[in-house]
């Protein structure tokens, strides 16, 4: 299967063809920060949202809930030099997949992304798109790209990074599980056992999932 040729915009209004992992959820629009702006499709009348910054209390730690699904856990990712030149370690946060895609050696899949950070520093949330060869997504990826960091934004004095493109050309076929990951994140500057780590979730928004 490729890239559901009938979702690949989220145009179905649900998650057919894809998998997810945490709080993910479809919408047709999404608002950042305190409403500092809107978001909206890039195409069609949906997009998708990784992890749900608003269920949270108010000190931002996840509010417990017995219903819906658990955020993913996200520890096997770090950013081993941050933006601040030091740690940053995953917590927990929320992933979407799509398996079985296959990707011609020559051809390049691109996806528009935005991500819409809720937390600040220590704190510092990232997104990153992976992809793993063959079955499941055991082991390493042949591919791993950190779309962005929250010190980035801060550093910045921005909220968020409206909708961007990426693309990815394998150097050979490709035939395997594509996994976008927006996580919790923390700088090991904190002091352990770190507390607050998976606080104040950020949001990664994905549309158009093309291959061509
Ligand atoms: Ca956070």
């Amino acid at each position: 299967m490729a890239v559901p040729q009938d979702n690949r915009f989220f145009q179905r209004g649900g998650f057919e063809g894809f998998t997810t992992y945490g709080l993910c959820q479809i919408v047709t629009s999404f608002e950042a920060y305190r409403g500092v702006h809107t978001f909206h499709p890039v195409r069609g009348e949906f997009f998708a949202v990784l992890d749900d910054p608003r269920k949270i209390d108010g000190d931002g730690a996840r509010k417990k809930t017995s219903r819906g699904p658990k955020p993913a856990d996200t520890s096997y990712l770090s950013l081993s030099v941050d933006s601040d030149g030091r740690t940053t370690v995953g917590a927990d946060g929320a992933m979407l997949e799509c398996a079985n895609v296959k990707i011609d050696a020559g051809k390049s899949l691109w996806f528009h992304w935005a991500f819409s950070r809720f937390d600040w520093s220590p704190g510092n949330d990232f997104a990153v798109f992976e992809a793993y060869d063959g079955n499941g997504t055991q082991g390493s990826p042949v591919y791993r790209q950190l779309l962005t960091q929250s010190l980035d934004l801060e550093k910045t004095s921005q909220w968020y990074s409206d909708w961007r493109v990426c693309s990815w050309r394998p150097d050979t076929n490709f035939s395997g599980t594509l996994r976008w990951v927006v996580s919790n994140g923390l700088s090991t500057s904190t002091g352990l056992p770190r507390p607050g780590g998976a606080a104040r979730p950020s949001a990664l928004l994905i549309d158009c999932v093309e291959i061509d």
